[in-house]
């Protein structure tokens, strides 16, 4: 038995914008096509898509929309396809669970299903605001949640079967804590149960191995999608079962690479430099100058390199003028603040909590991580 595991499509996704507006819509469409010819290839029995295949949770573009029909039509043709939800997900998708597709399972709540030799698990993402509503600790609830689900798994787990875990989570460690905004709970490796035979991730953008018993894998997203995935392996896995066995297969799929060309100051001899190498670069660039902010060689260089999507300017590491996302919620959360004092003289902590977690909501929409 064989199948193929995809993740974090992020179709509609619109990068650099106030930049340079790139539609990434057309580069991840060749990248979805060839991984729809390596799964009619390989003859698989299944695939499973394990969430954020949208870009925008409140309104996805029309044009995304229908690539991702087309898509998951083309793969529930071959086999049948899973396609559990994540953070970035619209919640419309429910909606197409009444849809009688043949081979297509759209999976919005944790479950259990029975297909051929397979015992499937799913865990899509969990929402600690919207499932649970206002509690003093949501975090600590939604992962006591998620341990119990685990452990239903584990008493679950049927050896005559292929035993996988699909899902849309965050296992702990995984992200530099300077990346890590608001991206919610988070799971140890320890709490998953050994005898699965495979765990099908989605929510990292690397395709990556996290461990080796039970294997788990985050397939990652098909393309490069903004300059903190520089260094990641972008494509899918091929999963493989036989004798009680998992074979593993990486495919890679076809994408732009992204790159930061980091430079010390912008003299003459350094632009000369910098002009060569982003003559030969067919990816998109992001160039960071040491030093201070300087319009003229941002406009020379974002109107004669079409590579060239973003340019920075930074005094001892820190940007000079873009300030960060966070900078900003945390100045608008403090106005709120200052706003209430004035007006009603004391300050609920609670409402300046919702005011933060309906930002960071907006944020969540807007920021391409995970
Ligand atoms: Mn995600």
């Amino acid at each position: 038995m064989k199948l193929l595991h995809t993740s974090d499509w992020h179709l509609g996704l619109e990068s650099w914008v106030g930049s340079k507006s790139v539609d990434r819509l057309e580069e991840t469409k060749m990248a979805l096509l060839d991984l729809v010819q390596v799964a009619e290839q390989e003859k698989v029995d299944l695939i499973l898509v394990t969430g954020d295949v949208l870009h925008s949770r409140v309104s996805p573009k029309i044009d995304a929309l229908s690539l991702l029909s087309d898509v998951l039509g083309r793969f529930s043709s071959i086999a049948h396809t899973f396609l559990v939800l994540g953070n970035h997900d619209w919640q419309g998708l429910k909606a197409w669970k009444n849809l009688p597709i043949k081979n297509l399972t759209v999976v919005d709540h944790p479950e259990q299903i029975d297909l051929k030799d397979f015992r499937l698990f799913f865990l899509p993402y969990t929402d600690p605001q919207r499932l649970l509503g206002a509690t003093e600790d949501p975090m600590s609830v939604v992962g006591d949640y998620l341990n119990n689900f685990l452990v239903k798994v584990r008493n679950q787990i049927d050896e005559k079967k292929i035993n996988i875990l699909s899902g849309h989570l965050l296992i702990e460690g995984l992200i530099e804590s300077d990346k890590e905004i608001a991206l919610g709970v988070q799971i140890k490796k320890s709490v998953i149960p050994t005898g699965l035979n495979y765990v099908a991730l989605g929510h990292i953008h690397n395709n990556s191995i996290v461990q080796q018993s039970p294997i788990t894998c985050y397939a990652g997203s098909p393309i490069a999608l903004d300059f903190g995935e520089e260094q990641d392996t972008k494509g899918a896995f091929i999963v493989e079962f036989e004798n009680n066995k998992t074979y593993l297969h990486r495919v890679d799929t076809a994408h732009k690479k992204l790159k930061t060309f980091k430079m010390r100051d912008y003299s003459e001899a350094s632009l000369e430099f910098l002009t060569k190498q982003l003559r030969d670069f067919d990816g998109y660039a992001r160039v960071i100058f040491e030093g201070p902010a300087s319009n003229e060689i941002r406009k020379y260089l974002m109107e004669n390199f079409e590579c060239v999507v973003k340019v920075e300017f930074r005094t001892d590491g820190k940007t000079v003028d873009a300030p960060s996302m966070t900078r900003q919620k945390i100045d608008v959360i403090d106005l709120y603040r200052a706003y209430v004092r004035g007006r009603f003289g004391k300050l609920e902590e609670p409402m300046v909590n919702l005011v933060e977690r309906l930002f960071k909501e907006v944020d969540e929409d807007q920021t391409t991580q995970s």
